[in-house]
């Protein structure tokens, strides 16, 4: 008999700059997939809980100094320490829903001045996003949210550097953009249209960014 060959479950990356509303809609995602009876994990990079993630949350805390290679890399490699429980996941049909990914790790570095084919490296191989839902605020927005400017980062000049990367890695073969002006239910409503579209879509076997 013919058995239906069991769907993988979706990578779904938001990126966006700090305080553009990925959190938010991430949860907000996440709870509805679920609740439509969809196997449904969610994700954040940095992962601040293994010994790289405190690494890193110790450097975001102006806790400790790394050289902006070091804390590159370690960013890296949080995601890749990540990779075979991703594609277990996946490939038991759970859908993931992640906040940052690889494109946080070269927009953040490179507005530094870093070379950006150098950034890239590292990353190449990781999963592929099935789709990146890239939040953008209109001026000011961003500042005028709560908790801006606690944490390295997170100052108007840098994120404005942050935002031109991001431009360039948009990609439109895979990148949705997504207005967070909105109210969050609103907000919530495009992004899960968007989603719901590659839920059901076949999107064939995992793929490798950037090879
Ligand atoms: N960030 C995040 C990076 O610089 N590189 C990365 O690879 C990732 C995933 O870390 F300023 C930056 C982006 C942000 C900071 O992220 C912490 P959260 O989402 O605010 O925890
Ligand atoms: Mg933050």
């Amino acid at each position: 008999a013919i058995t239906m060959a069991a769907r993988r479950g979706k990578l779904i990356v938001f990126e966006g700059c700090d305080r553009s509303g990925k959190s938010t809609q991430c949860a907000m995602l996440t709870d509805r997939l679920r609740k439509d009876g969809h196997k449904v994990e969610q994700l954040k990079f940095p992962d601040r809980t293994t010994s790289i993630g405190i690494m890193i949350n110790n450097y975001l805390a102006n806790k400790e100094d790394q050289s902006d290679e070091v804390i590159h890399l370690l960013f890296s490699a949080n995601r890749w320490e990540q990779m075979q429980k991703m594609s277990k996941l996946l490939l038991g049909g759970t859908h993931l829903v992640i906040d940052r990914y690889a494109y946080s790790g070269i927009a953040y570095s490179a507005a530094k001045g870093m070379d950006l084919h150098w950034c890239r490296q590292p990353d190449v191989g990781l999963i592929k996003p099935d789709r990146v839902i890239y939040m953008t605020l209109t001026g000011d927005k961003a500042s005028e949210r709560a908790d801006f400017g606690g944490e390295r980062y997170e100052k108007k000049e840098f994120q404005a550097k942050v935002e031109k990367v991001f431009e360039q890695l948009h990609d439109p073969t895979y990148w949705q953009v997504v207005n967070g002006d909105g109210s969050i239910n609103e907000v919530h409503e495009d992004v899960f249209k968007i989603v719901s579209e590659v839920i059901s879509t076949d999107c064939g076997p995992l793929n490798k960014l950037w090879t």
